[in-house]
């Protein structure tokens, strides 16, 4: 599956893997969205990193014919497919990069894997822990064959939080006591808004618990090193039923901007699709949560709050936590990404209090490769530094984190949420004298 060395005069754009390193073809499903991040983490990796080993875009696939060809060109990618088997088969390709709806990653991912593919498939791993169990077994029986499977947590890869997992990991925050995350958006306030693919448990697995919660639960494992040990949740559908969408509509804008990954023209009504006698506009069932909130347990003795919505109006990707040591505290909010807060508790209490770490300087993660101290990054480069940890651990056959297995692991967090909003286990106050 080689494709040419890096560096050949005339072989197309120039990037800075040295001759005679290999180049990997990529080849990708999915192009909206998540598509265009990847798509730009695979074309800018080569240009900023030295790298063991190259990417080249060499194939990217889709349904729609003209729609695929015309994202190939737009997002830097030698070819077009309209057959994700067709991609996997290409001599041409050596990673296949998964960014579709969670109902087509197990397929997508064991076929390409058996296939002798390396793979990066976008979060959450899957939209059942039956299909995440047969994924990461897939993703072990892979590893043997030296292949490589990475689930696309990006958030990891913001540099404030690689940086927050060290700090944590050299005990900077003495013995962790509170572990706090919130992930809000507010795309889905207006009722009018369309049932996208997101909305529909069928193609998303959940709501704002899979899409969101996904995210901070992985986090709150990655920064603490620990596993989830139980959780306490409540979930809630604020909208039940929204119209159905146009054929353009797409999974968090409700026409067809072309910035997700889940452009599903075409889209089937789901259950529950009715005729509005009124109106004559069709609606359908909101099967999945808008919100979910979740208490957890590290087995450290450590407690956690969770809290993922896409109706915390104002709030736009406002991914944020807090971590409460005996030694100190760290906090963090996406929207404001290359900023680290840290209390060191072991300071005199009349000088100690939140400090800013303004996480930019070369020695912090990832930023050996970018800007002078202060100039920042954003959302997109997460998606440069997954494309350069997945093609490090290509070239070292070392185990990718997050692995597949880590993905299973938030799978069944998410799964165990589910199970215990569906209990509905809430005690309610006993009144008393007053
Ligand atoms: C939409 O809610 C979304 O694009 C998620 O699907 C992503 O995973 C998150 O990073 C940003 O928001």
């Amino acid at each position: 599956h080689e494709a040419a060395a890096g560096g050949t005069a005339g072989a197309g754009p120039t990037d800075g893997l040295r001759a005679g390193r290999r180049r990997l073809g990529v080849g990708m499903v999915g192009y909206a969205f998540m598509g265009a991040a990847h798509s730009q983490g695979w074309r800018t990796v080569g240009h900023v990193f030295d790298l063991p080993l190259g990417a080249r875009l060499a194939a990217v696939c889709g349904r729609d014919g003209a729609a695929v060809r015309a994202a190939a060109d737009r997002l830097g990618w030698a070819a077009a497919e309209t057959d994700w088997r067709a991609l996997i088969a290409r001599d041409d390709v050596d990673v296949v990069d998964i960014c579709t709806p969670g109902d087509s990653h197990a397929e997508i991912a064991i076929a390409a894997l058996d296939a002798g593919k390396h793979v990066l498939c976008e979060k959450p791993l899957a939209n059942t822990v039956e299909e995440a169990e047969a994924m990461a077994a897939a993703a072990e029986r892979a590893a043997a064959r030296g292949q490589v499977a990475m689930v696309g947590f990006n958030y990891r890869r913001v540099p404030a939080l690689a940086l927050a997992r060290r700090m944590v990991a050299e005990g900077r925050l003495g013995t962790l006591r509170h572990v706090r995350l919130t992930y809000l958006q507010d795309w889905l306030v207006d009722p009018a808004f369309p049932l996208t693919w997101r909305l529909r448990k069928d193609r998303a697995g959940s709501g704002a618990l899979g899409d969101l919660g996904a995210h901070i639960v992985d986090l709150a494992q990655f920064l603490t090193g620990e596993a989830v040990a139980g959780v306490s949740a409540l979930t809630e559908t604020f909208v039940r039923e929204r119209p159905l969408p146009e054929a353009s509509s797409t999974g968090i804008t409700a026409a067809g901007t072309g910035a997700d990954p889940g452009a599903d023209p075409g889209a089937d009504p789901g259950a529950g699709a009715r005729a509005d006698g009124r109106s004559g506009a069709r609606s359908g069932q909101v099967t999945v949560d808008d919100a979910a909130v979740f208490t957890a347990r590290f087995p450290s003795g450590a407690l956690a709050t969770f809290e993922a919505t896409r109706f915390a109006t104002g709030r736009k990707n406002a991914l944020r936590l807090e971590l409460n040591g005996s030694a100190g505290s760290l906090a963090f909010d996406l929207e404001r990404l290359n900023e680290l807060s840290f209390h060191d508790h072991t300071e005199p209490a009349a000088s100690a209090g939140f400090r800013r770490i303004l996480v930019t300087e070369p020695g912090h993660p990832y930023l050996e490769a970018w800007w002078p101290p202060g100039h920042g990054l954003g959302y997109e480069h997460t998606f440069v530094h997954q494309a350069r940890d997945l093609l490090h651990a290509i070239a070292s056959g070392t185990a990718p984190a997050p692995s597949f297995a880590d993905g299973l692991s938030v799978q069944r967090v998410l799964a165990a949420v589910e199970e215990s909003a569906e209990k509905n286990a809430v005690y309610t106050p006993v009144s008393g004298p007053t």
